[in-house]
């Protein structure tokens, strides 16, 4: 209740002459709950960083996959204990995004499907986090991530059924544009488009995991770019996730341009990592170049998160060397010369392929580079051509799923009127027959409506 005399100020819009006194007045032990007044300074103290120079980003393997020197041998040992299976399929999964994100972006310059966005230069950075995971790890992605599904053995069929849009596209049934992708088997939550929107509903589903019997060892990983960290809904999400606990981790993709905007007009201060001591959470920044290292990151922060029941950030720094999406040019902003630098120098992709050729027991040759990416590619061509074949889901689909109810609700049964009394004007015109033939049941379904 508000004092007597500040109500009546209040109500006359006048100034309160009496000095506004809290209820709890200030006794030793409410300071000592107020924790920032617990170390005081008898001059201020302005700061704009959280650590001495920048936050240091941790690094095992140089540009040519040697493992630097500088290394202490506790990480060492981390490194050389990783088990061989890891580190192979780690380097095939990794080999295995750049052949389809080629197949797949220059079939949307065909026509052949309607939107596509690569993962160039981030295959590190996300299959090197996805090997920490355990498989039944929550995953909410932003949409670059295609690599933890993979990691996931997420079935190729199930990958092109989504991107065009086919009857077996089991999660959004034909309706989600590609690179969609959801599978509650993979426990990988459906991508949105709106940016930000799986940070609050990460910090969420930690808080939910935390009470959910027989899910004490499982954790919650949310994807995001650089860019946006910018929505307010980052700051919600990591408030709430320190506030509230559970187990989570913020991954953040630095891969230095949201479509146009460089990281430089994005935010200013030492990147994202420096933001998650605000909040009381633990960070981390790592090489996102650097597959071992993200790797070994990720292994750690998910052992912090599971055992304190709270969520760990981690920011990884990388490079976006393809375009943003099929809808983008990046010529038009950035110059071609430093993302072929990038490409030649800076490749997480070469990097663990030299590391796995130069272990005293080789785990890769040119031999099984070839090899790999002739059956990599033929599995990716069987899949397309089944997919690119297989009829999309009826017309009369578009409508359902939307409310709850057996019942259509009264703009959907409007716009289902009014789509066939347009494909019976329409519909046999060259051009729609085409279209419709795509579509199980085509025109024929249409007209039983
Ligand atoms: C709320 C919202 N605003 C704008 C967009 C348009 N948009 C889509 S992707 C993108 C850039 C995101 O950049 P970043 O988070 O760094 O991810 P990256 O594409 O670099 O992987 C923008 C602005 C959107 N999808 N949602
Ligand atoms: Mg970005």
């Amino acid at each position: 209740m508000l004092p007597r005399t500040l109500a009546r100020s209040l109500k006359r819009e006048q100034p309160c002459a009496t000095p506004l006194r809290f209820a709890t007045a200030f006794s030793t032990s409410s300071i000592a709950r107020l924790s920032p007044l617990t170390s005081v300074s008898h001059s201020p103290v302005f700061i704009d960083k959280v650590h001495e120079g920048t936050i240091p980003a941790f690094r095992v393997l140089d540009g040519e996959g040697k493992l630097l020197p500088d290394v202490p041998a506790e990480w060492r040992e981390k490194v050389q204990a990783i088990p061989d299976e890891v580190l192979v399929k780690m380097y095939r999964t990794q080999a295995f995004l750049p052949l389809m994100d080629t197949i797949l972006s220059s079939s949307q310059r065909q026509g052949r499907i309607s939107f596509y966005m690569t993962s160039y230069g981030e295959e590190g950075a996300v299959v090197g986090s996805a090997a920490a995971w355990e498989p039944n790890d929550e995953v909410f992605a932003q949409y670059r991530e295609v690599g933890v599904l993979l990691w996931r053995d997420y079935p190729l069929s199930s990958l092109m059924a989504q991107v065009f849009s086919s009857v077996n596209d089991e999660a959004t049934k034909g309706r989600q544009m590609p690179i969609h992708y959801g599978s509650s088997k993979h426990h990988f939550h459906t991508i949105s488009s709106p940016l930000g929107t799986q940070i609050p509903q990460g910090a969420g589903a930690a808080y939910a995991l935390k009470s959910t019997p027989g899910r004490e060892n499982n954790c919650v990983v949310v994807y995001m770019g650089e860019g946006a960290t910018s929505e307010g809904d980052f700051h919600a999400g990591l408030n709430m996730a320190s506030v509230l606990g559970g187990p989570s981790i913020f991954f953040v993709r630095n891969n230095g341009f949201a479509i146009s905007t460089p990281a430089a007009q994005q935010y200013h201060g030492d990147g994202i990592a420096a933001r998650g001591p605000g909040y009381g959470i633990e960070t981390v920044r790592v090489d996102g170049n650097d597959p071992i290292a993200v790797y070994l990151a990720c292994v750690e922060a998910r052992k912090r998160a599971v055992e304190g029941q709270k969520p760990i950030l981690i920011e990884a720094m990388s490079y976006r060397v393809g375009h943003h999406s099929t809808s983008d040019d990046s010529n038009a902003y950035r110059s071609a010369a430093a993302v072929d630098s990038i490409k030649k120098l800076d490749s997480p992709i070469f990097r663990l392929r030299r590391y796995l050729e130069s272990l005293p027991t080789p785990l890769w040759s040119t031999e099984l580079e070839e090899s790999t990416k002739a059956e990599q590619r033929k599995a990716i061509m069987v899949e397309f051509s089944k997919a690119e074949k297989t009829k999309k889901p009826a017309l009369a689909e578009m409508f359902g799923d939307v409310y709850g109810g057996k019942e259509l609700e009264r703009p959907l049964k409007e716009q289902k009127k009014e789509l066939k009394r347009l494909i019976e004007k329409w519909g046999h015109s060259e051009l729609w027959k085409k279209d419709l033939e795509k579509f199980d049941g085509g025109k024929e379904a249409v007209s039983r409506w």
